[in-house]
């Protein structure tokens, strides 16, 4: 059966200088930014620049993430990091669905119900600890209308 997880929906990398690096994404690869904003409740301001569309209908993006807050995960990550890589996210046409299949399969979710994420979506997180190291993002995107991806 085909993986419900259709495409690499971001990337998301952990800056302390949005501005500064979204200019050096810019000088150094020419990627332009496609959407920004602040998510209060993640504790971020965001830009996502857009690298390429995906055979679903949706696409792949770098998501550069500067904290707003000392307590955001983002901040909290840094402090012990730096600067670097801190999720991938998978996109999906069903974020509730996938997340609870994977649930099912020993693997903690960290929200009991989706969050908004970027550009309307709806989103989840698998805990690392039970992913090998790896903090992943479940993603249901919205179309411009504000419809859910199908
Ligand atoms: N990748 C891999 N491992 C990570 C990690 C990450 N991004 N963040 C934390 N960990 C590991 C830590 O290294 C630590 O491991 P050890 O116990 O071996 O030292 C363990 O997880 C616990 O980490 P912690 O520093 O004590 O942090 P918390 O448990 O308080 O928080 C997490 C970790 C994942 C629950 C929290 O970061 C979270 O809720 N993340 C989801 C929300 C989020 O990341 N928002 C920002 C992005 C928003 C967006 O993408 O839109
Ligand atoms: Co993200």
């Amino acid at each position: 059966m085909p993986s419900p997880l259709t495409r690499i929906d971001h990337i998301g990398i952990a800056c302390h200088d949005l501005d500064e690096t979204v200019e050096f994404y810019r000088a150094t690869y020419g990627f332009e930014v496609f959407h920004t904003e602040v998510n209060e409740e993640q504790g971020v301001r965001e830009a996502m620049l857009k690298i390429n569309d995906t055979g679903d209908g949706g696409a792949s993006y770098l998501q550069l993430l500067e904290p707003i807050r000392e307590d955001s995960a983002i901040a909290k990550w840094m402090a012990k990091n730096g600067e670097g890589v801190h999720h991938v996210a998978f996109g999906t046409a069903d974020v509730v669905g996938v997340t609870a299949d994977i649930v099912g399969k020993g693997v903690r979710s960290l929200y009991e119900v989706p969050r908004r994420g970027s550009m309307g979506s709806t989103i989840n997180f698998l805990h690392p600890k039970d992913a090998h190291g790896v903090l992943v993002e479940l993603v249901q995107a919205t179309d411009s209308d504000g419809h859910a991806e199908h």
